[in-house]
Parts: structure tokens; C-alpha cells; sequence
């Protein structure tokens, strides 16, 4: 029977092989699988985010965490992008995490999802420099830049990113994400989207795409999933 406590603590302690079996488990018995992710999994980390925050826990603790949560997605992954195949034409997505970040779990939810929606995504992983991020779109013919970053520290790269992007003349959306940022922050780095969630980036990614062209005078304003 579903107890999603019991899965929080056991992905708080870095049970990987519980966090596996309990999401298994839990799918078994027929639970959606956006309650699995965000009830089981997505509380557990927010549990030890905030542990962490208080020093009552520290990096080695939050990495077991780390792993325990990529064992339950790894379950998950499948029914969330389906066959992996994407649609015939589909939209290329470019994903990474900025210059010296290194936290790639909700990068790699996003990815995941906008995949199920039939995104073909290209992940260029962590620390990834605005050179990477615009040497893959140019080689994929990207649709859309997701940038994430998980420190304040990070985060300020971004418009470096969008700046370069920008002087290299390509006509791409840039959308940001990450715990520490927010819309007004990306309307002041001049982004063309945010979102706080996974499904909402996806609804923003659909949106973004769905527009035929890029306003000639558009405003800065970027758009939000929210
Ligand atoms: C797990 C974790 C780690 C793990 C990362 C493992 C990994 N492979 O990712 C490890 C242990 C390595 C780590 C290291 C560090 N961490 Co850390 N970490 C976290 C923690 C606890 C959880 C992050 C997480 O995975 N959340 C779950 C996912 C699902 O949420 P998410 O990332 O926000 O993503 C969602 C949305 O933001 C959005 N989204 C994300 N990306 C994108 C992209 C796009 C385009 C869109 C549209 C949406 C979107 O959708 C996602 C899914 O819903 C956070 C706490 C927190 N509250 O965030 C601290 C936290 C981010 N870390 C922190 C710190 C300080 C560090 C270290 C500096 C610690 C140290 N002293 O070494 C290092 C930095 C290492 C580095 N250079 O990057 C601080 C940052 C504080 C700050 N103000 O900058 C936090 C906030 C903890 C805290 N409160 O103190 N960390």
C-alpha cells in the first residue's frame, strides 16, 4: 500500500535500492505517475533540501539522496518519454546546466517530460560554457535553449549565455529554470521563458514552439508557464 512518507524517509537517507523498489511498487499498484514523481520523490529531496539549508545535513548526505532520487526516476524515465522516439520532425530542445553547476536532477526531469511530449532532446549535461550551449544549437537546428541553475552563484551566468547567443544572431528561444530563480529574473536577463516546474516548463516549451516567428520589435518580456 502506498505510504509516500515512508518512500520520502527512505530517499532522505539514501536508500537508493528502497527509493527503487518502493517506486516500483507504488507504480504497481497503479498510482499516477506525476503523484509517484512529485509525492514520492520531489517531496523526499525538498525534505533534505531544507535540512541541508539548516546545516542539519551536509553534501555527503545530500548526494546519497542525490542517487537515491535517480534511482526512482530511472524508473519513471520510461513512462515519462514513452518509446523515446521522437515525433517525425520534431522540435530539438538543447538542455544543460550552466558553467560551474553542477545539479543536474531537475534539468534532467525537464528533459524527461518534454520528451514524453515528443521534444527530441539534446542534453549537453553540467558546467555547460555559452560556447557549448551555442555549438549545439547551431549543430541540432534547436527550437529552444533550457538553461538551468541551482545556485545564486550560477544563475548570473545565464545572461552571459543569453548575450552571447544573442550577438551570434541565432533565432532561438531561451528558456530558464532552477530552484533560485524567478520571472522577473528572467525578464531582466532578457530569457523568453521561465518556469518553476517540470510540467510547466513543457506547457511553456509547447507554447514557445508554437509561435511562428519572433516578434521583429517583441517585448523582453519573457514568458511564464505559471
Ligand atoms: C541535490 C542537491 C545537491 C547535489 C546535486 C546532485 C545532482 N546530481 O544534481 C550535490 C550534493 C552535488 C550539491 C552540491 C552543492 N550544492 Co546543492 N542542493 C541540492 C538540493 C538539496 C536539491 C536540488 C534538487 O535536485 N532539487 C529537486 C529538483 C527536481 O528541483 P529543481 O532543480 O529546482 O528543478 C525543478 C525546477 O527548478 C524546474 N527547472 C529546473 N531546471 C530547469 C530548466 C528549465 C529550462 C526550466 C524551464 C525549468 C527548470 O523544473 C525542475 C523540475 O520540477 C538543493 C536544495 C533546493 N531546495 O533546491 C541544494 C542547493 C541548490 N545546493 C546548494 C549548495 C550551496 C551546494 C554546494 C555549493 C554545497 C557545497 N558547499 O559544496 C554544492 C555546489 C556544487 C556545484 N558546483 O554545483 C544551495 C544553493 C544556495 C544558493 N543560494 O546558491 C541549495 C539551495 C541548498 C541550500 N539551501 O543551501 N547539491
Amino acid at each position: 500500500m502506498t505510504d509516500y512518507a515512508v518512500m520520502n524517509q527512505h530517499l532522505f537517507e539514501g536508500n537508493h535500492q528502497q527509493v527503487k523498489g518502493a517506486t516500483e511498487a507504488t507504480l504497481a499498484e497503479g498510482r499516477p505517475v506525476l503523484e509517484v514523481l512529485n509525492e514520492g520523490l520531489i517531496a523526499g529531496m525538498a525534505v533534505i533540501g531544507e535540512d541541508f539549508k539548516h546545516n542539519r545535513v551536509f553534501v555527503p548526505e545530500v548526494l546519497l539522496a542525490a542517487r537515491a532520487m535517480k534511482a526512482g526516476l530511472a524508473v519513471i524515465q520510461p513512462l515519462l518519454i514513452g518509446d523515446g522516439t521522437p515525433q517525425e520532425a520534431a522540435k530539438v530542445i538543447v538542455m544543460g546546466t550552466v558553467k560551474g553547476d553542477l545539479h543536474d536532477i531537475g534539468k534532467n526531469l525537464v528533459g524527461m517530460l518534454a520528451e514524453g511530449a515528443g521534444f527530441q532532446i539534446v542534453d549537453l549535461g553540467t558546467n555547460t560554457s555559452a560556447r557549448s550551449f551555442i555549438e549545439a544549437v547551431e549543430a541540432h537546428d534547436a527550437a529552444i535553449l533550457g538553461m538551468s541553475a541551482l545556485l545564486t552563484t550560477t544563475m548570473v551566468y545565464m545572461k552571459t549565455v543569453v548575450d552571447e547567443v544573442r550577438a551570434a544572431g541565432l533565432e532561438i528561444r531561451i528558456c530558464v529554470g532552477g530552484a533560485p530563480l524567478s520571472q522577473e529574473f528572467a525578464d531582466e536577463i532578457g530569457a523568453d521563458g521561465y518556469a518553476a516546474d517540470a510540467s510547466s516548463a513543457v506547457e511553456l516549451f509547447k507554447r514557445l514552439t508554437a509561435w511562428p516567428e519572433r516578434a521583429a520589435t517583441g517585448s523582453s518580456k519573457a514568458i511564464s508557464a505559471r
